[in-house]
């Protein structure tokens, strides 16, 4: 099997790079071009009709979706390592955080964004002050959403938040910087950072 990243360095496929480090497979990226709209290619709608990166390709098989991209790896390539193992409990947690990047913290900071007119109690990402105590207490176990032990789960979850503390799309709560530190301070974190930043300066994306 070989793997490719459908990837451009200013898209969420930046976080999908961090993935790859941490779980350690070799893998190819692949540029494409946002700007020039070569992610609505046919080839590229072929493997994601959403028209959208990331895309991930592992053989025949296509993963999309940044979260399902990161399970996907960790139940495949680290199993026991980044995803506990099935008969673990933890799983329970890990699941649960993983899941609330995409399905609460970013609609709900999307909708808080944009001055969204919704109703709380039928909207899946609730209150905004709710999301913001949630993500707090989510961090606040220990170093990492599953006490002392890293998983891909803060690797989606924790994505989102360094994403968003970067771009002021969250409050700098002292719980949340802190985590987000401990995640840049990973030698994973650090080698995608690398990576992502050598191509931005290889297609000249930061002038
Ligand atoms: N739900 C998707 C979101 C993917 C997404 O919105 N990707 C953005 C880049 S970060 C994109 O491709 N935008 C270009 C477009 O929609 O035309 C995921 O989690 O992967």
């Amino acid at each position: 099997m070989s793997i490719t990243l459908y990837h451009h360095p200013f898209s969420r496929a930046a976080t999908v790079v961090w993935m790859l480090e941490e779980v350690g497979v070799p893998y190819t990226l692949e540029y494409v071009d946002i700007m020039k709209g070569a992610h609505k290619a046919p080839a590229m709608l072929a493997k994601n009709p959403m028209g959208k990166l990331p895309v991930l390709t592992d053989g025949d098989v296509v993963v999309t979706e940044v979260a399902a991209i990161g399970l996907y790896l960790a139940d495949r390539y680290a199993a026991g390592r980044l995803a506990p193992t099935l008969d673990d409990p933890a799983r329970g947690t890990y699941f649960r955080w993983a899941l609330f990047a995409p399905s609460v913290i970013e609609p709900g900071s999307m909708a808080k964004a944009a001055g969204w007119d919704y109703k709380p109690g039928q909207a899946g990402w609730g209150t905004h002050e709710a999301m913001l105590d949630a993500i707090e207490a989510a961090v606040s176990h220990g170093d990492y959403l599953l006490g002392d032990r890293f998983s891909m789960a803060d690797v989606i979850f924790g994505g989102t938040v360094r994403y968003m503390l970067r771009f002021g799309m969250l409050p700098n709560r002292p719980a949340y910087t802190a985590y987000a530190e401990r995640l840049g301070a990973r030698p994973a974190a650090q080698a995608a950072e690398a990576k992502n930043g050598a191509i931005v300066a290889e297609h000249g994306l930061g002038k």
